[in-house]
């Protein structure tokens, strides 16, 4: 194997500039790619070399492996880093990455095959002793068959897509004469979304919670790093993630971590993954999918665990071991991450646009701030609608939750709608506060989208005293000396060439 110096860095936006830093901090050069759209984007900057692989749309820029692989190849890098999203998790591109002669940082094309094909998912986990819900191993055929599993597992059950995933092709069915149209309804659905209209049926669990185990695995070793409580979801768009979980003492910690790793080690898995799993109220629990790439909400785990899980999938795909202690590992106090979406509440979470015209990013002890938007950039509707990943870290929950609240005080956004007062009304609210949350949390908490007058003053005030702190400092003469004023302008003169 050729030795990895350079990191072709196959995403965009707060992933990409995640990665490239990892990179630097491993001795690792970056090559940033970005499309037309992009030019302008922190991660281009970030990086040692940028290429530009095409226009806006991501079919014709980050999907297209062709233009990709002609970056590595032109600039030399030997190793490809995915992200999430876009190919992450497409088998044929870790097999291009592969027959390019390439690294593919993140696990092995075989891995991700195995973990996309649900039903064939569920046959390997069941053999693998990992718990999944109980269910069918197979699709419907036809309509006896199904009635009488239904009936054998007691309603309700649920339909589900065979190729699915994230919600489509998915229908609650709570009693017998249900059954025939949601079969129809499912199979159709997934036929437009998968391309595969096979369905098949499981027992459904009401009011989970949906909580998610990090895996890392080596040459030699595999290894959870915890849970990750994800159940605060939109349409199945998560909008805030905690570790650990209110829900999830250390014993349960070592049977779900336990119950992935068996999962992990089932399609020799390598890199950083993620099970997910739905948690009963009684403390059952039942695999969902896999995951097989870093995943957005991987920052809390790093904070309570004290890994750098990007800089481990660096070191793993060059063949270096994991740089995780041996023996029991415990998370420390308590992280929490609030996605920052140009998300609009007041107008039915509508994706706004528009220019960040101003923004003050929240700071201090315990403070993290993940984003691949600055002042100056065109928030768009090419892209997903996450501006910004707000992580806090505190001794215990509490701690962490009124950390936030503060961090949540001091952003300033201006130039586009965002979702904070959300956020700031829901790590407030005294049920969520509780820890009283599941998939449907929510759901049943349509008030928290709703703007509260005087807290919209205060907010409407904050804005105000930034604005008049800009003007200050804009008007004060700069504290530079000449040297210094002209190695800036040759920073700037350096950076604007840098662009062209
Ligand atoms: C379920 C379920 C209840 N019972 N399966 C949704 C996405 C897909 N990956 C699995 N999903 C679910 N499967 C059974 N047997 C409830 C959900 C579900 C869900 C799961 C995780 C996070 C959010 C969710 C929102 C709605 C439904």
């Amino acid at each position: 194997m050729t030795p990895v110096t350079r990191v072709l860095v196959a995403n965009r936006g707060e992933i990409a500039l995640r990665i490239i830093r990892a990179c630097h901090e491993e001795g690792l050069e970056a090559v940033a790619v970005y499309s037309a759209a992009d030019r302008l984007s922190p991660h281009v900057r970030a990086a040692d070399l940028a290429v530009e692989i095409g226009p806006a749309a991501p079919s014709e820029s980050y999907l297209r492996i062709d233009r990709l692989l002609e970056a590595a190849r032109a600039t030399g890098a030997q190793a490809i880093h995915p992200g999430y999203g876009f190919l992450a998790e497409r088998a044929a591109f870790a097999e291009a990455v592969e027959q390019a002669g390439l690294v593919f940082i993140g696990p092995p094309s075989t891995a991700i095959r195995a973990m996309g094909d649900k039903t064939e998912a569920r046959r390997r986990m069941r053999a693998a002793g990992v718990p999944v819900v109980p269910g069918a191993d197979a699709p419907v055929t036809d309509l006896g068959a199904a009635l009488a599993l239904a009936g054998e597992m007691g309603y309700p059950v649920m339909v589900k897509a065979a190729a699915g995933g994230g919600g489509k092709g998915m229908r609650v069915v709570r009693a017998a004469e249900e059954l025939e149209g949601a079969l129809a309804t499912a199979a159709s659905e997934a036929l437009k979304a998968f391309g595969d209209a096979g369905v098949y049926i499981e027992k459904f669990i009401e009011r989970p919670r949906h909580v998610e185990i990090q895996v890392l695995a080596d040459a030699t070793r595999t290894v959870h790093l915890g849970e990750r409580e994800c159940s605060v979801q939109r349409r199945h768009q998560k909008v805030l993630e905690e570790a650990p979980s209110v829900a999830v003492d250390a014993a349960l910690r070592e049977r779900m971590g336990a119950a992935a790793v068996a999962a992990a080690a089932a399609v020799g898995y390598r890199s950083a993954g993620t099970c997910e799993f739905l948690l009963a109220a009684d403390g059952s629990f039942y695999f969902l999918e896999m995951n097989t790439r870093i995943q957005v909400e991987h920052p809390v785990t790093e904070m309570v665990y004290g890994i750098d899980l990007v800089r481990e999938q660096l070191r793993i795909a060059r063949g270096l071991p994991m740089q995780v202690p041996e023996g029991p590992l415990a998370p420390n106090g308590w992280a929490v991450e609030c996605r920052i979406t140009s998300e609009d509440p007041a107008n039915g979470f509508m994706p706004s646009t528009g220019r960040l015209e101003f923004l003050r990013v929240p700071a201090g002890p315990g403070v993290r701030w993940d984003s691949g938007f600055e002042v100056g950039n065109d928030v768009t509707l090419h892209y997903d609608s996450m501006v910004a990943k707000l992580i806090v870290w505190g001794r215990d929950r509490r701690e962490a939750l009124r950390r936030m609240v503060r961090a949540l005080d001091e952003l300033v956004i201006i130039g586009i709608a965002s979702n904070q007062g959300f956020q700031r009304r829901l790590v407030s609210d005294p049920a969520f506060m509780a820890g009283e949350i599941d998939i449907q949390f929510l759901d049943r908490r349509p008030d928290l989208a709703e703007a509260r007058p005087a807290a919209e003053l205060t907010r409407l005030a904050a804005i105000a005293a930034a604005l008049a702190e800009d003007a200050a400092r804009h008007a004060r003469k700069p504290a530079i000396a000449e040297s210094d004023a002209a190695h800036s302008a040759w920073l700037a003169t350096a950076r604007s060439e840098g662009l062209r």
